[in-house]
C-alpha cells in the first residue's frame, strides 16, 4: 500500500498504535499531520519513510507516547519547545537532515533506545548523558570527533559510534559494565584505554578501520595501550579485555623500551650508543677529536637475537654548558 494522503483518523480518539511507515509520498506535498492532533491516547507512532519534513510540537507532548519512529525522513529539526512525552522509551530520528539535537532532550528521562545515526552531526549535546535509562545508543554515521559525556549511563548495553571521527574512546568506558555490544569501527582511534578491562560482558567489539599504530604500540598517554594487529583481527572481545587488564596491572609483555644515556661530559655515552646501534668497536685515543653532544640524539637499537625487541636510545649531552 502506498498512501499519498492521510485517511480520516480524527474520530479514532482511543487509538493506541498508528503505523503509517513506508508510504514514501504521504507527506511529500502535504506536510501537515494536524489531523492526528485529537489522538491523545497514542502510545506507538511509526512515521518512518513518509517524506516528513517537520513535526508539530504537540507530538512530543503526548502523555502516553512510548515509541516514536521518525527515521528516514527529511526532518531539519525536532521540537521547538520543551518535549513533555515523559513516557517515551524508543526514539528513532536516524537518517534525517537534523542540524542539531536539542539539549532539552534531557527531559526524556525514560528513553531506553535513542537512534541518531546517519544525521551528519558534528557534535551531540552532553545532556544525552543525563538519560540514565538508556540501554541502546546508536550514533553511527555522523561527523563526531568526540563522544558526548555519557559516563553516567550505567545501563548501556549497546553502543554504536561507528563511522565517525573519534580521536579517542568515550571517556570512562569502563563505567558500562553491562555493555554487550560496542561498535567503534571506522574512527580515528590510535589507542585504547585500560578501563576496557571492566567490560567483561562484551560479546561484540568492533574496532577495525581505525588508526592504531602497531609499529609503536606504546602510546604516550597514561592509562592507554595499543592492541596488536593479531588481536584486532581476532574479533574476540574477551582477549582485548584481558589485554587491557594486563596493561593496567603492569603484566603486559613489553617489547619496546626507552634507554636514556645520562652522565658527565666525555663519560662515553655517545661511544656506547655507537657501539650498540652501529656495532662500532673502534678504540679511540683520548686525544681524538670526538664531537661533544649538544642536544639529545635519538636512535633505535634492535638487539641481535631478541626478536621484536627495540630500544629508543636517548643520548643526552653531559657538558655543563649544554
Ligand atoms: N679509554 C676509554 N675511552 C673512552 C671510553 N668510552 C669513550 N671513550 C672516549 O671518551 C671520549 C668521550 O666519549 P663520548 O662518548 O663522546 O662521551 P659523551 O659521554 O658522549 O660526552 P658528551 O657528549 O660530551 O656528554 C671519546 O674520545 C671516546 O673515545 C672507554 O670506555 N675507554
Ligand atoms: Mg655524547
Amino acid at each position: 500500500m502506498s498512501l499519498t494522503e492521510l485517511p480520516e483518523l480524527s474520530t479514532l480518539t482511543s487509538l493506541k498504535r498508528l503505523d503509517l511507515s513506508r508510504n514514501e509520498s504521504l507527506f511529500l506535498y502535504q506536510q501537515s499531520i494536524h489531523q492526528l492532533y485529537g489522538l491523545r491516547c497514542l502510545e506507538h507512532i511509526d512515521l518512518s519513510w513518509t517524506g516528513l519534513s517537520s513535526v508539530p510540537d504537540w507530538l512530543f507532548r503526548l502523555p502516553s507516547l512510548e515509541v516514536l519512529y521518525l527515521n528516514n525522513n527529511r526532518l531539519k529539526q525536532l521540537w521547538t519547545t520543551k518535549p513533555e512525552c515523559f513516557n517515551l522509551k524508543i526514539l528513532d530520528v536516524s537518517n534525517n537532515n537534523l542540524a542539531s539535537i536539542p539539549s532539552d532532550i534531557r527531559h526524556l528521562t525514560n528513553l531506553e533506545l535513542l537512534n541518531i545515526s546517519s544525521a551528519r552531526l558534528p557534535r551531540l549535546p552532553d545532556e544525552i548523558g543525563e538519560l540514565l535509562n538508556l540501554k541502546i545508543l546508536l550514533v553511527s554515521n555522523n561527523f563526531l570527533t568526540s563522544a558526548p559525556s555519557i559516563r553516567s549511563l550505567m545501563s548501556l548495553r549497546w553502543l554504536d559510534f561507528s563511522n565517525n571521527r573519534l580521536n579517542g574512546v568515550p571517556t570512562m568506558i569502563g563505567n558500562f559494565p553491562q555493555l554487550r555490544w560496542l561498535n567503534l569501527f571506522d574512527n580515528r582511534l590510535t589507542h585504547l584505554t585500560h578501563d576496557f578491562r571492566f567490560l567483561t560482558q562484551l560479546e561484540t567489539l568492533l574496532l577495525k578501520q581505525n588508526e592504531f599504530d602497531f609499529a609503536s604500540p606504546n602510546p604516550e598517554h597514561v592509562d592507554s595501550f595499543c592492541i596488536t594487529q593479531r588481536l584486532l583481527d581476532s574479533d574476540t572481545p574477551q582477549e582485548i579485555v584481558a589485554t587491557a587488564n594486563e596493561w593496567s596491572t603492569g603484566q603486559a609483555r613489553l617489547n619496546r623500551f626507552k634507554l636514556a644515556l645520562v652522565g658527565d661530559g666525555a663519560a662515553g655515552k655517545t661511544t656506547l650508543r655507537a657501539r650498540l646501534v652501529n656495532n662500532e668497536l673502534e678504540a679511540r685515543s683520548a686525544s681524538d677529536e670526538q664531537p661533544r653532544t649538544t642536544w639529545i640524539q635519538q636512535d633505535e637499537w634492535h638487539p641481535v637475537g631478541v626478536e621484536d625487541w627495540s630500544f629508543d636510545i636517548w643520548d643526552f649531552p653531559g657538558q655543563p654548558e649544554h
